[in-house]
């Protein structure tokens, strides 16, 4: 066995209001029932720190950047990784990043049980939009505020296994997968903010919306072989309705935890690292079978041309 105590720590919603003081002491909060748990690896969502604010149009850098962190720890996240330390409790965490050269990343990051920052990601495939549509029911201006991310896929060792991050659209898209599978991940952290209702058709709710999110996570943990521990920030923010939903799935592509509320709420399994072997070195091995000769337009072409 090499197991991996892991916690998928959900954020109920933060409203606009809610200051960095407060959603950092409901983290503290989450942390110290993970260790009492047991837990050495605690998973927060994107966007950790804010209200999920692309959704709100804003012309004002100034009142854009309040939104983003320059520094991490800072001064508000220092109280968490503090705790975190003391509790001896590796983390993963989302939230906006302001690089010293004014860019702005919609970034994840990895620390080890001594509270050291040992991996960054930064989300790649952005959804949404960057100007103000009416068409929509609220905006998703994501593509807006964030660059797309330019740190590609890396994994990680921690804890005694492969780590890597994606962030909540990046579970829809199989090479996000596929690219930490090729580095032998054998757990995949990732945090999502996903409207309950879909902006341009009122009719996909939320009963859609989880399914389309346990299909994408189930399909990405079996076709890798890979543990995925994904992680909602949940419930109405400020009017704007967010799905629930944590999954802790194995890596047969089983669901072994889900979060029932959409408040802050804490689910923990026993992770085994082993348990990606028989997958890795049977249908999965992808030295074996893999036939990298017919792949070549997932990379050359990203839009899909239909023949004449
Ligand atoms: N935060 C984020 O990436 N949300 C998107 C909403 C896209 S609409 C399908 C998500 O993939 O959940």
């Amino acid at each position: 066995m090499r197991e991996i105590s892991t916690a998928a720590l959900q954020m109920g919603p933060i409203q606009k209001s809610e200051s960095r003081a407060e959603v950092v002491a409901r983290m503290i909060s989450l942390l110290e029932q993970a260790h009492a748990a047991g837990a050495v690896f605690a998973v927060f969502p994107e966007l950790t720190l804010t209200t999920f604010f692309p959704r709100w149009y804003v012309e004002d850098q100034a009142q854009v950047d309040q939104w983003f962190e320059a520094e991490m720890p800072g001064p508000h996240t220092a109280p968490l990784f503090a705790r975190a330390r003391e509790l001896k409790i590796a983390m993963s965490f989302g939230y906006g990043e302001l690089t010293p050269e004014g860019q702005h990343f919609n970034t994840s990051i990895l620390t080890n049980r001594e509270g050291e920052i040992i991996g960054k990601y930064r989300k790649v495939h952005l959804p949404g939009h960057s100007e103000y549509d009416p068409e929509r029911a609220f905006q998703h201006l994501e593509k807006r505020y964030f660059l797309p991310g330019d740190l590609g896929f890396p994994v990680w060792r921690n804890l005694g296994g492969i780590m890597g991050m994606m962030i909540c659209n990046d579970r829809r898209w199989p090479e996000a997968y596929r690219v930490m599978g090729l580095q032998g991940v054998e757990m995949v952290t990732l945090g999502f903010n996903t409207p309950s209702v879909n902006s341009q058709m009122s009719s996909e709710g939320p009963e859609d919306r989880l399914f389309h999110h346990r299909l994408s996570c189930q399909s990405g943990a079996y076709q890798n072989a890979t543990w995925v521990v994904a992680v909602a920030k949940a419930g109405v923010e400020d009017g704007h309705s967010l799905i629930g939903g944590s999954l802790i799935v194995d890596p047969n592509g089983k669901i072994v935890a889900e979060t029932k509320t959409e408040e802050d709420e804490m689910i923990v399994h026993h992770c085994d690292l082993e348990a990606c072997n028989f997958g890795k070195s049977t249908i999965f091995d992808f030295k074996r079978h893999r036939r990298i000769e017919h792949y070549g337009l997932i990379t050359q072409r990203a839009g899909a041309e239909p023949p004449d």
